[in-house]
């Protein structure tokens, strides 16, 4: 049983300072399948997760967003450590190499969503911007 939550997306050129060190290339920017699980009642965190291309000539670096749904929006790296699977933020965000894209998906990088809301459902959907 996969639930999916939809994430969606609110028009990046509205609000280039706020994710992207380069606003003048969000052209060259794709964003793709953004989604969430859903979450159990109380839950303290949410997963994000997307495929962002940089379809341009220069790297680029993606540094986080915001929501409405939860009281804010990390950038994690999910790593092995002894056997035991970690996560921890990136502070200074996930590199976007040009010509190139980058997945955020389960057990690798993710956006953590900290303390949402409310509970999310299946077919929720989340606004988020980057
Ligand atoms: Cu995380």
């Amino acid at each position: 049983m996969q639930k999916r939550i939809s994430l969606l997306l609110a028009a990046a050129l509205l609000f280039p300072v706020l994710a992207w060190a380069h606003a003048y290339k969000l052209g060259s920017i794709g964003i793709e399948h953004p989604w969430s699980s859903a979450t159990p009642p109380n839950a303290g965190v949410a997963g994000g997760y997307l495929t962002i291309k940089n379809n341009g000539k220069k790297n680029d670096v993606f540094l986080g967003g915001s929501t409405t749904d939860a009281a804010r929006v990390e950038i994690h790296q999910m790593t092995m450590e002894n056997g035991v699977m970690r996560m921890r933020p990136l502070a200074n965000g996930l590199p976007v190499p040009a010509g190139k894209g980058v997945s955020l998906a389960p057990g690798g990088y993710h956006l953590m969503f900290i303390k949402p809301k409310q509970q999310w459902k299946d077919g929720d959907r989340i606004p988020v911007v980057l």
